[in-house]
């Protein structure tokens, strides 16, 4: 693939449905009102914006009951497989796909759209207070925002939320579970505990963080999935793996965070390697906490996507 796309291929998803507050809809407009895409091109950037963001809004189906307990099942599969498509067509013209989230229930759509792209060569970067990969089966809250990797990597019964109509059954299977490692976790469901060991999924938590450093965590997370520095890299950025007092705007926050510095090193080293592929930053909420929370927290989400970008590299 080639290295370091000059285009950015960005999508705005105002999208909440896949968790229970309101607000996280507005997050993708915040950032553009902050200026996140002038900001990109002043770094000599092309950006090219899917159009149609305003269609997300009005998708939601006006009848949407549970399946099983998984909640706005319909309204979060037809988003993502928007989604999906948009980031496709990004990452199929050779543009670096960006995507604004909306709840980190649109990561099954942006994962789909990489991967029809790259393929199984792509290698995934999740930085999450949350390991995100409860199943239908395991999930206590039915919020999919905390489900989309079961989907992903194929860990869901097929029973368990297609028997009535098949609704996520557009989702197979792709990213292998050794193509994936997280960084930041520390509020990880006991069901979600024993899938990761199951699979042997790589995991570097907030613990892990304060034993080694952020530096030799990045780089132990990079040489497991990407060993090389060869294969492009999906990042899916959950802002709540900041600490709240750096990122208290989101719907989900964890005390114990990663330091603004932290978040930020995470994003130059991987812009280090020139394999970013497709970015995700999600879970900005605007409509929790005050002014300068908001102010806080769509800054420090810009400032991340920037430093993915390479803006802070010598
Ligand atoms: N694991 C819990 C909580 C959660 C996941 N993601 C967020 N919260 N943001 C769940 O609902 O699945
Ligand atoms: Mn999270
Ligand atoms: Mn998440």
């Amino acid at each position: 693939f080639l290295k370091t796309p000059q285009t950015i291929g960005v999508t705005c998803v105002p999208f909440s449905g896949g968790q229970p507050k309101g607000g996280v809809d507005d997050g993708p407009v915040e950032m553009i009102r902050f200026g996140i895409v002038d900001q990109i091109e002043g770094m000599g950037y092309d950006v090219s914006i899917s159009d149609g963001m305003d269609k997300y809004r009005s998708m939601r189906p006006a009848s949407d009951p549970p399946v099983g307990k998984l909640k706005n099942p319909r309204y979060v599969s037809l988003a993502a497989r928007r989604v999906a498509d948009q980031v496709r067509a990004h990452c199929a013209s050779g543009s670096l796909a960006l995507t604004l989230g909306g709840d980190h229930s649109i990561a099954m759509g942006t994962l789909v759209g990489s991967t029809a792209v790259y393929g199984d060569d792509l290698c995934v970067l999740w930085i999450d207070a949350h390991a995100d990969i409860n199943t239908p089966a395991t999930t206590d809250s039915g919020n999919l925002h905390g489900c989309p990797l079961s989907f992903i990597l194929g860990l869901c019964d097929k029973q368990d939320h297609s028997a009535d109509d098949g609704l996520f059954g557009w989702i197979k299977p792709c990213v292998r579970t050794d193509s994936l490692v997280y960084i930041g976790l520390r509020d990880v469901d006991s069901g979600e505990k024993a899938i990761l060991r199951k699979h042997g999924i790589k995991a570097f938590s907030m613990h892990d963080v304060d034993r080694y450093g952020i530096g030799r965590v990045v780089e132990m997370a990079l040489d497991h999935v990407n060993p090389e520095r060869t294969r492009p890299i999906h990042m899916s950025f959950d802002v709540d793996a900041l600490d709240p007092s750096v990122a208290p705007a989101t719907g989900t926050p964890v005390r114990g965070g990663l330091t603004f510095r932290e978040g930020h090193y995470i994003c130059e080293a991987v812009a280090e390697t020139g394999c970013l592929v497709a970015l995700d930053l999600v879970e900005v909420n605007p409509a929790l906490g005050d002014p300068e929370s908001l102010r806080q927290t769509v800054a420090v989400g810009c400032s991340l996507v920037r430093c993915s970008l390479g803006e802070t590299l010598l």
